[in-house]
């Protein structure tokens, strides 16, 4: 008889996870299991899958080195029981453990699946806190308090006091907590040398989930190969050391460009290896911030990325277990559209549009800018359903759970929480994606042109949906100049933006 199991998830890859902590090797058993049911519930890209496996399987490989018992299910294990509550039935009959010790999840339905393994198996379970995060959801309620709406900057500066991060005293260092107005460079299509991204060779673990994925995942999104995916810890960390060599100077000046052909820009690439455990927030926080003080890194790059993590990052979290579940059911502008089928085939005239899904497509990553003001702006302009919305989100990106991409597609893309996490919608129209991009040298349509067939779409799609959504937009203070437009705006304006919006809606599908 074994004395506990400690379960290990998918995205609790690190040997500091809390499941962890105090384990006997000699007599407690480790588990991993690879399931159907986790990766199928949605069809996640194929690279997400492989990347996943790769990275569970060598996660196994370290934890016997290590002198770890490990009990690990391969997918294609002919006794595999298909789901989590599946295997740990199975594995409890044979080692007949004392106690179940596991590591709080990163989605709800996974929460809501362990919570009935004590009444299950008659067993205790032990649900750890996930202290690699920077914020537990009950500070983060604390700290919410019944505000009805929440912003990221308040949170942020809190967390800044709380780890001492970039402070000098009880000061920002620099003087200001946030250095974003000096984010926001034109992209300049000739004069950036972007270093090429870290890549890894698929060694023999690596190719043969490789194998499995493409003979079971057949009908799954994305391409599979070229893989080049960091798969360990150890190439994870290369990853982050090389991004603070190579690209962090420039992570802030560019943070919100997007050049054609140019998938990585000066961005991280990390959130596949931080979301599943390879790397911790707080260590690449400190090293980011030691390159501030030791490499002169520049400090709006320094403190606009630390404001991700430990800004961003945390607040999404907070937000999510403090409105879940009803806030994968929210809908607050009453979206209906169907998700175009250009999302899977990429098979549009708006080069934007066509960029950004070719990249996701071959990838599973896409720039925070293109998921956000390209791929999220068409999504909120049009009008699509939000559950299509994050359903799409989750399948595509590598670095999604549902804790993450919930927060960023309902709340900050789609609007759909009412403010709750943004003070307005993100919407934008072409004048933007021109501003920081070159699509639209190659776009067969004319991003100046406001009206007509040949007008970029998203140009009469922004004024269409601030007119569709009066009722429940024109309160906005932040919105008060663009419903002062519209207010002015002649009868038949109004009328051939909603006729061309209408056209062009309705030959999507
Ligand atoms: P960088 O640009 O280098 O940023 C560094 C890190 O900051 C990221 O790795 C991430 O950990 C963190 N970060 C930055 N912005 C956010 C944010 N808004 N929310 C949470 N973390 C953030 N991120 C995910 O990790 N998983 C998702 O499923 C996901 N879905 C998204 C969906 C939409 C609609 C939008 C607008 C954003 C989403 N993001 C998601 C946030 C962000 O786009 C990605 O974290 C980022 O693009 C990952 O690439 P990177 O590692 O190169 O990030
Ligand atoms: C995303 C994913 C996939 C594709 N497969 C597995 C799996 O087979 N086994 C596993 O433990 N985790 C997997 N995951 C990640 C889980 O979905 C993730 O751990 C849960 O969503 C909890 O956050
Ligand atoms: Fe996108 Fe419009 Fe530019 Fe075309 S013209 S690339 S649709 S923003």
């Amino acid at each position: 008889m074994c004395k506990s199991f400690r379960i290990i998830l998918g995205d609790q890859l690190s040997q500091q996870i809390s499941s962890l902590s105090g384990c006997d090797k000699a007599n407690d058993i480790v588990l991993l299991f690879e399931v159907w049911e986790e990766a199928s519930y949605v069809k996640h890209h194929k690279k997400k899958i492989a990347f996943l496996f790769s990275a569970m399987r060598h996660f196994e490989a370290e934890l016997v080195d290590e002198g770890f018992k490990v009990s690990y299910t391969k997918l294609d294990d002919p006794e595999n029981g298909g789901s989590f509550t599946a295997e740990l039935k199975r594995k409890i009959a044979t080692h007949k453990p004392s106690s179940l010790i596991v590591t709080f999840p990163g989605e709800f339905r996974v929460l809501e699946e362990i919570n009935t393994w004590e009444a299950e198996f008659g067993i205790p379970v032990d649900i750890r806190s996930d202290d690699r995060f920077l914020c537990s959801p009950e500070e983060f309620k604390d700290w919410a308090g019944d505000r009805k709406s929440l912003r990221m900057e308040f949170f942020y500066r809190d967390m800044r006091k709380k780890y001492k991060i970039l402070l000098s005293g009880d000061k920002p260092v620099g003087g200001e907590w946030n250095y974003d107005s000096d984010n926001r460079k034109r992209p300049d299509e000739k004069g950036l040398l972007i270093p090429k991204p870290a890549t890894f060779e698929p060694d023999e673990i690596t190719k043969a989930v490789l194998k499995l994925v493409s003979d079971r995942f057949t009908d799954h999104f994305g391409d599979l190969e070229p893989f080049h995916f960091a798969v360990t810890r150890r190439q994870a960390l290369e990853v982050l050391n090389q991004f603070i060599e190579e690209r962090l100077p420039s992570f802030g000046d560019y943070q919100d460009a997007m050049l054609q052909d140019q998938p990585w820009m000066y961005h991280s690439h990390i959130g596949f290896y931080i979301n599943c455990g390879l790397l911790t927030p707080l260590e690449i926080v400190r090293a980011v911030e030691d390159a501030y003080y030791t490499k002169n890194a520049p400090l709006n790059a320094v403190e606009g990325f630390i404001r991700q993590i430990i800004g961003w990052r945390e607040y999404i979290r907070g937000v999510y277990w403090l409105k879940m579940p009803v806030y994968a059911t929210e809908n607050f502008l009453e979206a209906k559209r169907k998700l175009p089928w250009f999302y899977w085939d990429a098979n549009t005239d708006m080069n934007c549009m066509k960029q950004c899904i070719s990249e996701t497509k071959r990838n599973a990553y896409a720039h925070h800018i293109q998921r956000l003001m390209v791929l999220g702006n068409f999504a909120l302009l049009a009008g699509i359903d939000p559950a299509e919305v994050n359903e799409w989100y989750l399948i595509v990106y590598a670095d999604a759970y549902e804790w993450v991409e919930l927060p960023n597609v309902t709340g900050m893309i789609l609007f759909a929480d009412g403010g709750f996490l943004a003070s307005k919608p993100y919407a934008a129209s072409g004048a933007y994606i021109n501003k920081m991009s070159n699509y639209c040298k190659g776009c067969r349509y004319d991003v100046n042109k406001k009206n007509g067939p040949d007008a970029c779409p998203f140009n009469y799609l922004y004024w269409d949906f601030m007119i569709r959504n009066h009722s429940k937009l024109a309160k906005n203070q932040r919105l008060a100049f663009t419903y002062k437009t519209i207010n002015n705006m002649q009868p038949e304006k109004i009328a051939q933006i909603t006729a061309d919006a209408g056209k062009f809606l309705d030959e999507l599908y």
